[in-house]
């Protein structure tokens, strides 16, 4: 390659990720011939006329094309104007977002019965502790019932969060009285996710719900099933089952590869195969296996969301975000990429043929043409996991292409919940959030900021969310992580104690007190719910207001993609949370559907959406509603305080 191409291809790469070592391995597909998503993101040219949301397709009348720049001047064929249009687009991407975490949910459930039932004997219930909290907290009586036994009983009370065809889900008893309050008065509680999905997409079909403000109300009822519905279920089962996470210190992006081991990559959300392949990878017969194929040993990695949960959890290393997905096989460095559902591209199986990986669908839900499809089940898991390991040692064995892995590694402490966050600020005997409320209400934390999401290739990959979080905690802004979002300020270097002075005053003060970083990773996409319970918590701690729309807090998914974002941030939005999301958003600003979303909800005592593509405006928006609620509460006085004496030390580390 000339200087000047070199020179141009590094500069390229520059611009479509912050990451460095995606940089590199994105430099070297393209000079290998290999087209990688970032690139493909870059050239794709999306329809002006959709990326608005001003088209339908939902009958074959159409499809009908509105004028987003005029949006008023026609109406489709049916004569749906451009607010039940719009209206209508982003109820169906909320009913697959919901019905995705619904899924998800459910299947957890399954696997959970089936331990309790004895018919899966590879898993086990790690944390019998949280088995009682859990089920107290939606009324289960505890008292002098075995594990089975409660266990059971905490099955078929959640069945309904699923099954329900009218009463309410149970985990809505856990938001505030004041939140449940208005859900009951305009009739947008959730009953079940299924008959909500299903009702959902009754009313968006073809001369069905035309009123874009009933129509809303069915929006938030699905997204409400997903947060405190399947969400909610999949990740307080998947901790009873798999262990409440604490505080680890985990490694993450490319670097976790290692060239003497063979590799192998789990990625997508479902937990339990990877479960059972950390359960595999520690078999001393496959530790043998590799060492006679000339392996040091069997490296197991994660990436994206369960990758994120695994690493919460256990530890494991941790690879890199949904943006980096294709890119790391791009090292010939990985032995298998193993994927299970949600968030897996389509593109992974044209890169994984060009570096000879193996590629290995796992779930019947997502198949992909091209890679091989082994199926996990849950009663043996061992069937599927040991012939992905034989697959990967044998390819170790007979690696044929170059190796090149970049160096980044860095380290970061995971595994942050709303239990710990209650213990870690309360103390091991009175563990309570009325010391995080009292460091908001004295003005050393400004409040807090859920910070979550995808990447998405169509802005600079990790430097939305990096930027964005490094302005919230200079602001003293504590910020709540999960997802692609978390790994993105990891590989940054913000997620260890040691990033404290990158924090304003008060927040630094409070961190180097506690010992924690400005910056809580709390796992994946679904354990999103663990922010509402930590929200909830907040309330009912005191001194905050009556529900979560009262607190001084606010949320953001700086690079979203997937309709599950939509979903979650919808969810946020019903809880009473203030939710601005990057990139862009599906709607035209000065319609009558916009103005609801971004404005009227909140009048009606919701949160409210808002969009923005520069992060630095985004965090001034956050920060001017946090503001907002600060004064509200009659606490914005309390920030003029710039000096933190030596008895305030005192009371903050008692
Ligand atoms: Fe067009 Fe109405 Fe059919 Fe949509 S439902 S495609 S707006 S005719
Ligand atoms: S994986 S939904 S890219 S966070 Fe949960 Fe990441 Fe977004 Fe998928």
């Amino acid at each position: 390659m000339a200087k000047d191409d070199k020179d141009k291809n590094l500069e390229t790469v520059q611009e479509r990720t912050a990451c460095e070592a995606t940089q590199q391995m994105l430099a070297k597909a393209r000079r290998d011939g290999v087209k990688l998503d970032l690139d493909r993101g870059f050239e794709m040219k999306a329809c002006p006329i959709g990326v608005e949301s001003a088209c339908c397709k939902n009958c074959f009348m159409g499809p009908c094309r509105l004028n987003p720049r005029d949006p008023y001047k026609k109406v489709g064929v049916c004569g749906a104007t451009i607010d039940t249009i719009m209206a209508r687009n982003f109820a169906r991407n909320v009913a697959a977002g919901c019905a995705s975490h619904n899924d998800h949910g459910r299947h957890i459930l399954g696997l959970f019965r089936g331990i309790l039932e004895g018919k899966i004997k590879d898993f086990r219930i790690e944390d019998t502790q949280k088995l009682e909290k859990i089920a107290k907290s939606i009324g289960i009586e505890v008292e002098g019932k075995e594990v089975v036994a409660l266990g059971l009983e905490l099955c078929d009370e959640l069945e309904k969060t699923f099954s329900n065809v009218d009463g309410e889900m149970p985990f809505v008893k856990r938001a505030p009285k004041a939140t449940q309050e208005l859900w009951r008065k305009d009739g947008v509680m959730p009953r079940g996710a299924m008959v909500e999905v299903m009702e959902l997409m009754s009313r968006t079909h073809i001369g069905c719900d035309q009123d874009y403000n009933n129509l809303m109300k069915q929006i938030t009822r699905t997204a409400l099933a997903d947060g405190w519905g399947g969400s909610m279920v999949a990740t307080e089962l998947s901790d009873i089952m798999f262990g409440t996470p604490s505080p680890i210190l985990a490694d993450v992006n490319m670097g976790v590869l290692k060239e003497d081991h063979v590799n192998v990559i789990v990625h997508g959300h479902e937990p339990a195969m990877f479960e059972g392949m950390l359960a595999a990878v520690n078999d001393p017969f496959f530790i043998e296996e590799a060492r006679a194929k000339g392996a040091k040993g069997i490296n197991l990695i994660g990436m994206c969301c369960s990758g994120a949960e695994m690493m919460s959890r256990h530890g494991v290393p941790h690879a890199g975000n949904f943006g980096s997905t294709e890119a790391i096989m791009v090292t010939g460095a990985v032995d298998a990429m193993v994927v299970d559902i949600q968030c897996i591209k389509q593109g992974l199986a044209e890169v994984a043929r060009c570096y000879d990986t193996h590629l290995i669908t796992t779930n019947p839900r997502a198949h992909i043409e091209g890679a091989t499809h082994i199926e996990f089940e849950d009663h043996d898991p061992r069937k599927c996991t040991d012939q992905i390991l034989a697959k990967a040692i044998t390819r170790f064995g007979s690696r044929s292409m170059p190796i090149e892995i970049p160096r980044q590694i860095q380290k970061g402490v995971h595994g942050f919940t709303h239990e710990y966050i209650e213990y870690m600020l309360g103390g091991t005997f009175r563990g309570s959030y009325s010391p995080l409320n009292d460091n908001i209400i004295n003005g050393r934390i400004r409040g807090v900021a859920g910070v979550v999401g995808c990447t998405n290739p169509k802005v600079r990959q990790d430097s939305v969310h990096v930027e964005l979080v490094r302005e919230l905690i200079k602001n003293d802004v504590l910020v709540l992580q999960t997802g692609c979002s978390q790994i993105a300020l990891a590989k940054a270097g913000f997620l260890v104690p040691e990033a404290a002075p990158l924090a304003g005053p008060g927040l630094a003060e409070v961190c180097e007190t506690v010992g924690m970083p400005p910056v809580l990773g709390l796992g994946s996409c679904v354990d999103n719910s663990r922010i509402l319970i930590a929200a909830s918590a907040m309330v009912a701690a005191g001194g905050l207001g009556n529900s979560i729309a009262d607190l001084p807090v606010a949320g953001c998914a700086p690079e979203w993609m997937s309709e599950k974002a939509l979903a979650i941030g919808h969810y946020f939005v019903a809880s009473g949370v203030y939710t601005v999301f990057g990139v862009g958003f599906p709607s035209i600003k000065d319609t009558k559907f916009h103005d609801l979303m971004f404005d009227g909800l909140e009048k009606q005592g919701y949160g409210k959406w808002g969009v923005e593509k520069d992060p630095i405006e985004i965090a001034r928006m956050m920060i001017a509603h946090i503001d907002k609620k600060r004064k509200e509460l009659g606490i914005d006085k309390t920030r003029e305080r710039t000096l933190v004496d030596m008895s305030d030390r005192r009371d903050l580390a008692s």
